[in-house]
């Protein structure tokens, strides 16, 4: 247990620290080589990569439509009930999230507007490895379906069998994700971001990843002919607030369940109660006894922090000098805190409000800046998955109105070819020969 108050500026520092990001020289390089492959030789580097690092004899990248369905039709009722569920609730809180244009009469006879409308082509990444996540299909597909993108297409790694999980496959079903490819890491960004011979280049990608795909993403979205990404990303992690009321088991089973997702998961506890504490540090052992991912959660519990606090204020403020990506609120009447919670990708108030409720089903998204990109990032969410532009119209009269100004800023910037631009104009209307 750490004493906040005790600790010097430098050891507080330290006590909230992230993982180095592994982002060594070697990583760049090889993910670089990668993407250049990718570029020369299209489909056949991306095969080459995905046969050696996923499916040995994989003959095709792309997963027919015959085997989607055939994928999606062996979920079990159970669990495509449970999917249904979790995609109408998304549904529900991202279609609440549609902007609304704006038409603007800013001068007389100068007429502005803002127009929001969805991105083309979108790359959803699904990651591979020891769990696969049908409910970040939802996370993604969900918000791309609502705001109407025409393409939307998943790069997910292929299992042994050249197929993938059903449940991903009835989670793209449900979400109308029209193209499926059989491909992951670097090779999978590099292919969405560029384009091949069978997958078509996107204009933005979207998705959590490894250390190669979070640093493909970083790369190709540098590129001018590359695609746009969601947000950096790093691993991640949940910040609880708790005092004595708290339940220790509960708490204990919320840092668990960021801890079961990676090793270098992080789980931080910070409580003014240090008997809530101690409670909850043997909880975490009597539950990680039971765990079946236990030998991932351990290392990331060994490296979770429990943080005493003087007050729930001072409790809070570590809060926001950490910038959880999840922050979960097990105090009294935890709601009346919000005000001074500067940041957090997304908040979970109250005992009955586990990461879990919004990881899967309640309808917010679980793409959440992590790394304390919380600061200055924002959870996913429609408006992602849209671009805004404007449009201007001025008449007759808005240009008499705001020539004056436009022709003085001009001037006083040295830039006359724009001044002129106004000039011209406004000598047509004085001289009475516009139309
Ligand atoms: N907690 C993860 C999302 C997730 N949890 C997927 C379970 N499945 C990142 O927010
Ligand atoms: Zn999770």
């Amino acid at each position: 247990m750490i004493t906040w108050s005790s600790l010097s500026r430098d050891e507080k520092k330290k006590a909230l620290a992230r993982p180095a990001m592994a982002n060594s020289q070697q990583l760049k390089q090889t993910v670089s080589d990668i993407i250049a492959k990718v570029e020369a030789e299209g489909d056949s580097a991306v095969l080459d990569f995905t046969r050696k690092f996923d499916c040995s004899d994989l003959r095709s990248l792309v997963l027919s439509q015959e085997n989607i369905d055939l994928l999606a039709a062996k979920v079990t009722p159970e669990v495509a009930s449970a999917i249904d569920t979790a995609f109408d609730n998304i549904k529900r809180f991202h279609e609440a999230q549609q902007p609304e244009d704006i038409a603007l009469t800013t001068t007389k006879g100068v007429e502005c507007e803002l127009r929001f409308t969805p991105l083309d082509a979108v790359g959803l990444y699904i990651p591979g490895g020891s769990a696969p996540l049908p409910s970040t299909v939802l996370m993604l597909g969900v918000p791309a379906l609502v705001a109407g993108c025409e393409n939307k297409l998943l790069c997910t790694p292929p299992n042994q069998s050249q197929l993938i999980a059903p449940e991903i496959a009835y989670a793209a079903r449900k979400c109308g994700i029209e193209n499926v490819f059989l491909c992951g890491g670097a090779q999978a960004i590099a292919a969405m971001a560029l384009g091949t011979q069978s997958i078509p280049q996107v204009d933005k990608i979207f998705g959590p990843g490894n250390s190669f795909v979070t640093e493909a993403k970083q790369q190709v979205s540098q590129r001018a002919d590359g695609a746009a990404i969601d947000m950096p990303a790093g691993p991640s992690e949940v910040l609880v607030l708790a005092d004595k009321y708290a339940d220790a088991e509960f708490v204990a089973a919320d840092l668990l369940s960021q801890a079961e997702h990676g090793p270098d998961s992080q789980a931080i506890l910070v409580s003014n109660d240090s008997a809530l504490i101690e409670a909850t540090k043997a909880a975490v052992e009597r539950q990680l006894a039971n765990l079946s991912r236990a030998e991932i959660a351990r290392p990331a519990m060994e490296n979770a922090r429990y943080i005493l606090a003087d007050s729930i204020d001072e409790a809070i403020k570590v809060s926001n000098t950490y910038a959880p990506e999840h922050l979960i609120v097990q105090i009294e009447d935890a709601r009346s805190y919000l005000p001074k919670i500067k940041y957090a990708g997304s908040i979970f108030l109250g005992p009955w409000s586990p990461e879990s409720a919004g990881d899967y089903a309640s309808g917010t998204n679980h793409v959440l800046p992590t790394y304390g990109y919380s600061k200055n990032y924002s959870s996913l969410g429609l408006l992602d998955f849209m671009r805004r532009y404007t449009i201007q119209e001025l008449s007759q009269e808005g240009m008499r109105n705001l020539g004056p100004a436009i022709m003085a800023l001009a001037s006083a910037e040295g830039l006359d070819a724009h001044e002129q631009a106004v000039v011209l104009r406004m000598n047509k209307l004085q001289n009475g020969s516009a139309r």
